[in-house]
């Protein structure tokens, strides 16, 4: 009987032990297709790998753009369109991509510095408090002007 109530109040620490470190909610693989204009806004791409717990992505800030918005593509009846959304699920343990096609950012007036550097950082803000800063590569759009020299003409001398 003594020997069963030792054994017992030996196992209460290692019961607490067990518990690790969880493991993280994180962003990679940010990225920001370039408008070619200045009066349209670009797209913005990422991944976001959900940790041991589920959460939400409520929203992206950047000091790079005048405005950020989460948008969802959606197909109805055919015709394509794209409408606002508040928060995103990311389930404990899984991958949700913001693609093209899919869901994305809307970025509005993005700055010539962060241009002109290739990359703006980012935060993005996750329903269990978390903020996470992430740089954002800057892919700017094929050179409008690159269509073939024209000094020849075509014609024979
Ligand atoms: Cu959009």
């Amino acid at each position: 009987m003594r020997a069963l109530f030792a054994l017992a109040t030996l196992a209460a620490p290692l019961l607490l032990s067990a518990c690790g470190d969880p493991a993280p909610t994180y962003i990679d693989q940010a990225w920001i297709r370039l408008s070619p204009n200045k009066e349209t806004p670009s797209a913005g791409y990422f991944i976001a790998h959900g940790g041991d717990a589920a959460t939400q992505l409520r929203g992206v800030r950047t000091d790079y753009a005048l405005k950020v918005e989460m948008h969802e593509s959606v197909s109805d009846k055919g015709v394509m369109s794209m409408k606002p959304i508040d928060s995103v699920d990311i389930p404990a343990n899984a991958t949700v991509a913001f693609a093209p096609g899919g869901k994305h950012l809307m970025l509005w007036g993005v700055n010539d510095t962060a241009i002109s550097r290739g990359k703006m950082q980012m935060t993005f803000l996750l329903a269990n408090g978390d903020r996470l800063l992430v740089d954002a590569v800057i892919q700017k759009p094929q050179a409008a002007g690159a269509t073939p020299p024209t000094t020849d003409g075509g014609a024979t001398h």
